[in-house]
């Protein structure tokens, strides 16, 4: 006997307002009738079609936390059920929706001045402009205070030199939130908006990653780049302006990272019922059962303390630590179970068509970006201890 909601055996349904019960079957429809259908060919062709971030604008999954400028304005927990059907589909485009909602737009709405909000909300909202989040630089990942990125004080605003590494939706983008060291205040992490076609600013396009397939990924070179002041943040200084954006965006990846663990186990299911060998299906085995088990557990409990963590925010509630841990225990775990159904598919696993060996490419990643999967073992551990071993 199946028990009807072996899928859903805490009843997280039942967890969910009607409103957000909504908006996560939207955006599964959405998903699932727009975008799957081409993920393959996107994936072989390493191409990102920046019409997707219009299509979520029309659907309000962009910035949907903001209140105004046309945006949804609700809570933080459908913006991670959001996070969950995006990334059921491919972490990829998850990534597209993530930086422009919580990297881009968030800091901007919390950060910007009311001219920066009216310039650029509007049009980031409907994904007529694309946005990218530029911290990360060649010799400064893990380490973001090391940036060497400097913003010069001259005439009317400032001049930006350096160089970002590894920058989701670069080569694309129309606007550019950068952090830079700003020498004019001994050396305060600032953060600024570029345009795309200001002088002395470019973002070539990463080749021959094999992760990550479809979403762009660049830098963002800068020599001498006149920004004028109107476009800096005027109020936030220090890495708590970038940390307090990844928040958000490392809370939407716990969620996400559970839907293309969902995907990976659904689909080991379904193939353990079709395929037989030794005259008996897969998974009526016991190997196989209690592999599904194992992914059954982590998904169930991940996505619980998913939930927790978006009510916590939406109550006022933001706790980094939890955030580390729930980002990090889902990306590790969607690790794990993706990988385990790439075994269980046998040969078939490694072929695009079955999905699953793309989620293993794809989590490489999210375990890697927004702080590794250490990184956040160390935040984790300062916290209780009190004590810091990043160096
Ligand atoms: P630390 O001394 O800990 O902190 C400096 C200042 O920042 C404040 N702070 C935070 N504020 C808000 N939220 C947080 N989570 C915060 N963590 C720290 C802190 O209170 C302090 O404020 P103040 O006022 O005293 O100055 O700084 P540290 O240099 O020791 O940090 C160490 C560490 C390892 C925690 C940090 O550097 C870190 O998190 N590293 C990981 C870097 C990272 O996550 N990069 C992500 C780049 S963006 C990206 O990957 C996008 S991919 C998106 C996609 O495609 O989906
Ligand atoms: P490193 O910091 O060099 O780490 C290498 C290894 O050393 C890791 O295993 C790490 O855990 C370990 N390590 C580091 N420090 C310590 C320590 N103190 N103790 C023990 N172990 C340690 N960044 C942005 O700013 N914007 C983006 O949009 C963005 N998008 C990305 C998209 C992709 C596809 C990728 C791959 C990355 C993206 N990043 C982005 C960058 C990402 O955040 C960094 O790659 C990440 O923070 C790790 O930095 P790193 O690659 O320099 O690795």
């Amino acid at each position: 006997t199946t028990a009807g909601n072996w899928d859903d055996i805490l009843l997280l349904d039942k967890q969910l307002s009607d409103d957000e019960r909504m908006i996560r079957d939207s955006a599964r429809d959405f998903c699932q009738q727009s975008l799957m259908p081409g993920i393959l060919k996107a994936n072989r062709e390493s191409h990102f079609d920046t019409g997707i971030m219009r299509q979520f604008g029309e659907l309000g999954l962009l910035g949907v936390t903001v209140q105004g400028y046309g945006c949804a304005g609700v809570n933080y927990t459908s913006y991670g059920l959001i996070a969950r059907e995006v990334e059921r589909v491919d972490s990829g485009y998850r990534s597209a929706m993530s930086v422009q909602s919580s990297l881009v737009m968030h800091p901007i709405n919390a950060f910007g001045s009311d001219a920066q909000k009216d310039t650029y909300l509007p049009k980031l909202a409907t994904g007529e402009w694309i946005g990218c989040f530029g911290l990360t630089e060649p010799d400064a990942g893990s380490d973001p205070a090391a940036m060497k990125t400097r913003a010069k004080k001259v005439d009317g605003g400032y001049r930006l030199t350096g160089s970002k590494m590894w920058i989701t939706n670069s080569p694309v983008a129309d606007v550019f939130v950068v952090w830079a060291k700003n020498q004019h205040e001994d050396n305060a992490i600032c953060g600024f908006i570029l345009e795309k076609g200001m002088k002395g600013l470019s973002a070539p396009e990463v080749e021959g990653k094999l992760s990550l397939k479809a979403s762009i990924t660049g830098e963002i070179v800068m020599d001498d780049v006149f920004v004028p002041e109107d476009n800096m943040f005027p109020a936030v200084r220090g890495l708590k302006g970038p940390f307090s954006c990844l928040n958000l965006a490392r809370y939407g990846i716990s969620w996400g990272a559970m839907g293309a663990a969902e995907f990976c186990w659904h689909a080991a299911r379904q193939y353990g019922l079709e395929r037989k060998q030794f005259n008996r299906p897969l998974a009526q085995t016991q190997l196989f059962q209690t592999k599904l088990a194992n992914m059954q557990t982590d998904i169930s409990l991940g996505l619980q303390g998913a939930l927790r963590v978006g009510r916590l925010i939406d109550e006022g509630h933001l706790d980094p630590t939890a955030i580390s841990m729930m980002k990090r225990n889902n990306c590790g775990k969607a690790l794990d179970i993706a990988r385990m159904a790439r075994d269980m598919h046998g040969g078939n696993g490694i072929a695009d068509e079955y999905h699953v060996m793309r989620h293993v490419m794809n989590l490489e990643t999210v375990n890697t970006y927004e702080g590794t999967y250490d990184i956040h073992g160390l935040i984790m551990g300062r916290a209780q201890t009190g004590l810091q071993a990043f160096f």
